[in-house]
């Protein structure tokens, strides 16, 4: 006799619906991961002012959009860095405004938004560039807390 055998598994067909499975798996837990953008990588206390810059805008002549932003001194403040640009614009370095003195450092995928705290213990003018120190731009910290 012969003809199909019923009952049979066709293992062929097992075996690539657990790996179709195993990557709708993997691709499910990638993107939970990734979720939210980088906004939850940072606790960001409530009422934090918000600065947004978009790196590398389409048709924008500056690499940083705007290339010059303005923060009040002695205040936490939570850039949203929105990146365009790859390479060495992937890092975006903010001189001397680490929250906790130093730079400010934030890695951000392109197409994503990135928050990074910083701030400017005293006011005055602060650069932020790219990893390579090619591209960059102007914090000017206002006033001070304690200060006038
Ligand atoms: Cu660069």
């Amino acid at each position: 006799m012969s003809g199909p055998r019923v009952g049979t598994p066709r293992w062929g067909r097992v075996l690539a619906a657990a790996g179709i499975a195993g990557i709708v798996v993997g691709v499910g837990v990638w993107a939970w991961q990734n979720r939210a953008d980088a906004h939850t990588a940072v606790a960001v206390p409530a009422g934090t002012p918000v600065v947004p810059i978009v790196e590398g805008r389409p048709g924008y002549p500056y690499p940083y959009d705007p290339p010059v932003v303005t923060i009040p001194a002695g205040r936490v403040v939570a850039i949203h860095l929105t990146d365009n640009l790859g390479g060495c614009g992937l890092t975006t370095v903010f001189e001397g405004l680490g929250v906790s003195g130093g730079n400010a450092v934030v890695t951000v995928p392109v197409g994503r938004t990135g928050v990074v705290l910083v701030r400017a213990s005293h006011a005055g003018r602060y650069r932020f560039h790219c990893a390579s120190n090619m591209y960059w731009g102007t914090v000017v910290a206002t006033g001070a807390a304690g200060h006038t």
